[in-house]
């Protein structure tokens, strides 16, 4: 069986708008009011874990998390722009020090797919001033929370937000092909980017906060298969990858605008990044097709994976995927690699215990191979609200029962604290 390095640490991640419940702030109630989730569900109950954090930070020590990702809600924290809220604050400060004591390792997200609705309003992140409005947010949090934290990732999945944003309209403001909305909000997601990982050292090196600053952000990163290398397929993949993997790569970590988001060099010399977060789930099938609408590619599963393969989302379930992209990655960078999400949506439960077995398989196989992974974060720790999927997918370690918001520990939320406990890649005793 094989060793999980003491340098790897394993835990899970969240996402304040997916679980936190109870806030009318956030530009998702409103669109969850307009019918922008899946069946007219609120974005209102979550998971309840605003109420119910205490309970929740107890369960993943009881689990043998050692590190947690989470993230704060920007409208909680600046419900008006320019005013702070002193009870969120004093809210994700109570619950940061309770995970500390656990001696779990807290990575706190700035934005992960949420904004005030004010911000929204205005223009959200292709208006005018959405680089310095947020930027005013960080250095808030910074200041407020920052001698808790030294961990952080300024941007989650900054891709899919802005595909699903202006491309798919599955988020609000739910545009459908706006590449232009697509390509400036990119652009505008990695200026906030650059300038968030200079304030976050910056702060926290002149307020004295103890250890070492690490800041990053996280990748949404697919494998891309073809069915025929035709000559319009591989550009189709080219283009694809372009659009939704190297401008980001080369805004987020190397601190350089490439076509079509822009030319230069807007943030000086680096670093940019401490660490690379890779959020992993999928091989993907393209079909191409000459719609730079649809990024020259629609993205399928291809037709021969069977239903064993198959999350309940309908996405491929792929573990050497993982393996791949992490080796890429560290060949390209060299800088220590977080894997901020992997999880799979399972109501049942039959397939995920197998799921965390496979991908950690291959993530410590590329661990020996030379790439330095320091943080594996489950997705999820609680079952939440995928978006505009609603509550149906069931992506938690732990069940939530969403009548009385009862946790449940699920089979293979037990199988992979075994894990964590013994720091060996166990075997799965499949039914
Ligand atoms: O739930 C999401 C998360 O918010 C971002 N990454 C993918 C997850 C599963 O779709």
């Amino acid at each position: 069986m094989m060793r999980i390095p003491d340098s790897l640490l394993l835990g899970s991640a969240t996402a304040a708008t997916q679980i936190e419940g109870g806030d009318r702030n956030t530009n998702w109630y409103a669109w969850s009011l307009a019918g922008g989730v899946t069946g007219g569900e609120s974005s209102l109950p979550g998971a309840d874990h605003y109420r119910l954090f205490r309970e929740d930070v107890d369960l993943m020590a009881s689990l043998g998390h050692q590190c947690y990702r989470m993230s704060v809600e920007w409208s909680r924290v600046e419900p008006q722009p320019g005013q702070w809220s002193s009870e969120a604050i004093a809210h994700y400060r109570e619950e940061i020090s309770l995970i500390r004591s656990h001696g779990i390792v807290p990575l706190v997200t700035l934005h992960h797919f949420s904004c005030p609705q004010w911000f929204q309003d205005r223009g959200g992140w292709v208006s005018i001033d959405c680089v310095d409005t947020f930027l005013r947010f960080c250095r808030t949090v910074v200041e407020e929370l920052g001698d808790l934290v030294s961990e952080w990732c300024t941007i989650n999945e900054p891709n899919v937000f802005a595909n699903d944003t202006y491309m798919d309209g599955r988020y609000p403001p739910g545009h459908c092909g706006d590449v232009g909305s697509y390509l400036r909000a990119s652009r505008n997601m990695v200026l906030a980017h650059l300038g968030a990982y200079r304030i976050i050292h910056e702060t926290r090196a002149q307020r004295g906060y103890s250890g070492q600053t690490r800041v990053g952000f996280a990748h949404h990163l697919a494998v891309f298969q073809l069915a025929r290398t035709t000559p319009l397929a591989l550009l189709s993949r080219w283009l694809i990858n372009r659009l939704f993997h190297e401008i980001f790569f080369a805004g987020f970590v190397e601190g350089r605008l490439i076509p079509p988001l822009g030319i230069g060099r807007p943030a000086g010399t680096g670093p940019f990044c401490d660490y690379v977060g890779i959020n992993y789930y999928s091989r993907h099938l393209i079909t191409p097709t000459c719609n730079p609408t649809a990024m020259f590619g629609r993205i399928g599963v291809a037709p021969d994976v069977p239903d064993e393969r198959l999350t309940d989302l309908g996405w491929e379930i792929f573990p050497s995927g993982l393996g791949d992209v992490v080796a890429a990655t560290w060949q390209r960078y060299h800088l220590p690699i977080f894997i901020t999400e992997n999880g799979v949506a399972d109501a049942t439960d039959s397939k995920r215990a197998r799921f965390i077995h496979d991908h950690l398989e291959h993530l410590l196989r590329a661990i020996d191979n030379g790439a330095r992974v320091e943080r594996y974060f489950h997705w999820s720790l609680l079952d939440n609200l995928e978006w505009n999927d609603g509550y149906a997918p069931r992506f938690g370690l732990v069940e939530v029962d969403y009548e009385t918001m009862k946790r449940h520990v699920r089979p293979s939320a037990r199988y992979y604290r075994d894990l964590c406990r013994t720091r060996t890649l166990l075997e799965v005793e499949d039914d």
